[in-house]
């Protein structure tokens, strides 16, 4: 016996209108219970839903790119009940496909990637069932293709474009130009044991951020150092007060208020780059990235307009925007619009370091952890003075030298003397 029945979205958390990025049945696939039929991206994950029950698919009432909520319908299936098998249905055509996509009617939830490493999941890459098939087709692993298209989709172009730098010798250009030798897989299990871990999304998004912002932005950093002695008597001095309202006031806000009033020195350092390179885009708002280490890896969550905020809202703002970055929660918008960016790693160790610019924005400052050391005075005394290491990452094109000194020297005097952040 088979009954007809219509899969519905289950409750996947506090999400509305959650939209499906890739959807991984046709009908006619025959699926097992608990195998992955859509793909939803939340405010920063994916998530794959999963098959409540074994069968075969009638049709399929979402699209790629549709919004769904709770109880949303996704398919309809043909069920497997206890007295039989379902009979083996005659593949339909599927009602609505991209032009370029009726896919095979093979699985498309578990793609049998050619000669896919042990770690690969496969089913995490952002690609649509036309490109998965595709890359099946030549053989490559999605895994390594890094997507340009919108959330890191994965294109036809990157596939033909890994292609061409596989075949010209082995070797990947990351979109520079410049041949860099490919890594090649090593089987560490020759040599003790191991377990492979698969990245997740936050991780792969993130790295190839990064990496591109380090193969493309010409990096120079400029180390300097703060006294914060006064501006650490003057943040205690606050404690209650903070503590009152309810906010704890960290030296991080005094820092974004100190780095407000660099920008505004320096116009320079709160501008973007075309990328033809020929223009440099100045703002003239002052939003602010702030690096939080989550669960998941790093995010950087932007508060807004630093330069019209008061030390506790932005105490406030930032307790609760880390805290949602931690939570998982953090929606796109959150992470966009920001001018220059704050990696601080004083609440952690560490000294000076050498952050990574979040192009497009031109520069980054690095803040370690601060610590007493014995200050020459001008009368030949050594004062315990504490002292806060900063590191300056910027983009050379951009920025001279002589302005990226001039950028820690004034930051470091605004720390110094936080009085100044009101001139
Ligand atoms: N020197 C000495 N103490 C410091 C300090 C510094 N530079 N920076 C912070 N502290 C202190 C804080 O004042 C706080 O002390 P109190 O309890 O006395 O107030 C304590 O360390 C803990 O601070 P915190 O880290 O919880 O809060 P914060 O506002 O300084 O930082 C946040 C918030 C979200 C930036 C931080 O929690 C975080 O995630 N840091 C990591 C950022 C990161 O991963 N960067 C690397 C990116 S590149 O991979």
């Amino acid at each position: 016996m088979a009954d007809l029945e219509t899969i519905k979205l289950p409750d996947v958390g506090d999400f509305d209108e959650i939209e499906i990025i890739e959807v991984l049945i046709v009908p006619g696939d025959e699926i097992q219970a608990e195998d992955s039929i859509i793909v939803l991206e939340s405010d920063k994950a994916t998530m794959e839903i999963p098959s409540p029950q074994a069968g075969t698919i009638k049709s399929v009432l979402v699209n790629a790119g549709d919004r769904i909520s709770e109880g949303s319908n996704i398919a309809t299936i043909e069920v497997i009940t206890a007295e039989g098998k379902v009979e083996v249905p005659i593949k339909e055509e599927p009602a609505e496909q991209e032009s370029e996509s009726p896919p095979a009617p093979e699985k498309m939830y578990k793609p049998p990637v050619a000669s896919p490493p042990p770690d690969s999941a496969g089913n995490l890459v952002h690609a649509s069932p036309s490109i998965r098939r595709y890359a099946r087709e030549l053989g490559v692993n999605l895994d390594r293709v890094i997507g340009s298209g919108p959330k890191g989709r994965i294109l036809k172009a990157d596939i033909k474009a890994f292609i061409k730098t596989s075949l010209a010798g082995g070797t990947t250009s990351a979109g520079t130009g410049i041949p860099i030798a490919v890594m090649p897989d090593i089987d560490f299990s020759k040599f003790g044991e191991i377990e492979a871990v698969d990245l997740n999304r936050i991780k792969k998004i993130s790295g190839a951020h990064l990496h591109r912002s380090w193969v493309t932005v010409p990096h120079v950093t400029q180390f300097d150092e703060a006294d914060i002695t006064d501006l650490e008597a003057f943040r205690k001095s606050l404690a209650k007060e903070a503590e009152k309202r309810g906010v704890r006031l960290t030296l991080l806000v005094f820092l974004m208020k100190s780095v407000i009033s660099a920008l505004k020195a320096l116009p320079n350092f709160n501008a973007s780059l075309e990328s033809s390179g020929e223009r440099l885009v100045l703002k003239k708002y002052f939003n602010i990235g702030v690096a939080v280490d989550t669960p998941n890896g790093l995010m950087v969550p932007v508060i807004r307009d630093v330069d019209q905020k008061g030390l506790f809202d932005l105490a406030e703002e930032l307790s609760s925007i880390a805290a949602k970055a931690r939570d998982g929660k953090l929606a796109p918008a959150d992470m966009q619009g920001g001018c220059f960016s704050i990696s601080s790693l004083g609440g952690i160790g560490g000294s000076h370091f050498t952050p990574i610019v979040n192009a497009p924005e031109v520069a980054i400052l690095g803040v370690g952890k601060a610590k007493m050391q014995a200050v020459y005075q001008d009368d030949g005394s050594f004062m315990p003075n504490l002292i806060l290491p900063l590191a300056l990452s910027y983009d050379h094109r951009v920025i001279d030298g002589a302005q990226g000194a001039r950028f820690t020297s004034y930051l470091s005097q605004v720390i110094t003397d936080i009085r100044r952040v009101l001139l």
